[in-house]
C-alpha cells in the first residue's frame, strides 16, 4: 500500500506567513487533487511551543538565516513561525484532504527542532509516523509540501532509510532555497533513493 504524506502545508509557509515559501499556496491544488488518488493520507504539521529554540529571537546577537551549532547538530535560526495554537500554525485553508487519516505533530520540544516527519533533529527520537505507516501496512510513500529543502527532504531521507520507496511529486513542493540547499536537497535525496516524480508519473 502506498500513502500520501503531506509535509507542512500550513500558513505561516504561504505567502502572508511568517516563513513564507515563494509560491508556497500554489502547490495547494495540486496537493488536493493528488490527495484524491490516495486512500491514505498523513499531514504533518509544524508545531513550535512559543520560544523555540530554533527562532532566532531565541539566541541574541544571531540574525534568521544564520546557523548555529546545537547539542544535536548544525541548526538554521528561523522567524518565529507555526506556533502552537496559532493561525499561522494552522493547515492552510484551501488545503482540502477530509479524508486524511493522521495528523503527526513535530517540532514540539522547546530544544530541539524537527524538520523530518520521522525523527526530530537529534536523528533519533522517532515522531512515531515510522510505527504507524508499519502498522498501517504502508510500504510505499509519497511526499508533496513545503519546504522542498528542508522539511520535505528530511522527510524523504528518512522514509529511505526506514525501508520505505520513496517518491517525491516535485510540481506539489516548493523551496526555501537558502545558499543552495534546494540543488543540494535534490542530490542528496536522490542519492539515497528517492525518486522524483511528475504528478502523471506517479505510479499510483
Ligand atoms: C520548515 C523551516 C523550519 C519546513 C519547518 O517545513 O520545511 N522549515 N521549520
Ligand atoms: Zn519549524
Amino acid at each position: 500500500m502506498t500513502a500520501l504524506i503531506v509535509v507542512d502545508v500550513q500558513n505561516d509557509f504561504c505567502p502572508g506567513g511568517r516563513l513564507a515559501v515563494a509560491g508556497g499556496d500554489q502547490i495547494i491544488p495540486v496537493v488536493n487533487a493528488l490527495g484524491r488518488r490516495f486512500q491514505t493520507v498523513v499531514l504533518t504539521q509544524d508545531w513550535h511551543p512559543a520560544g523555540h529554540s530554533s527562532f532566532a529571537s531565541h539566541h541574541p546577537g544571531r540574525n534568521q538565516f544564520e546557523s548555529v551549532t546545537m547539542p544535536y547538530g548544525e541548526q538554521v535560526l528561523w522567524p518565529e513561525h507555526c506556533v502552537q495554537g496559532t493561525r499561522g500554525a494552522e493547515f492552510h485553508p484551501g488545503l482540502d484532504l477530509p479524508h486524511a487519516q493522521a495528523i503527526i505533530r513535530k517540532g514540539y520540544r522547546s530544544g530541539v527542532d524537527s524538520y523530518s516527519g520521522f525523527f526530530e533533529a537529534d536523528r533519533m527520537t522517532p515522531t512515531g509516523l515510522g510505527g504507524y505507516l508499519k502498522e498501517r501496512g504502508i510500504s510505499r510513500i509519497a511526499i508533496v509540501g513545503l519546504a522542498t529543502d528542508f522539511c520535505v527532504n528530511w522527510t524523504a531521507q528518512d522514509a529511505v532509510r526506514s525501508g520505505l520507496e520513496t517518491f517525491v511529486v516535485e510540481e506539489a513542493c516548493r523551496g526555501i532555497d537558502l545558499d543552495g540547499s534546494l540543488a543540494r536537497a535534490w542530490s542528496d535525496m536522490t542519492a539515497l533513493g528517492v525518486r522524483r516524480f511528475t504528478p502523471q508519473e506517479l505510479p499510483m
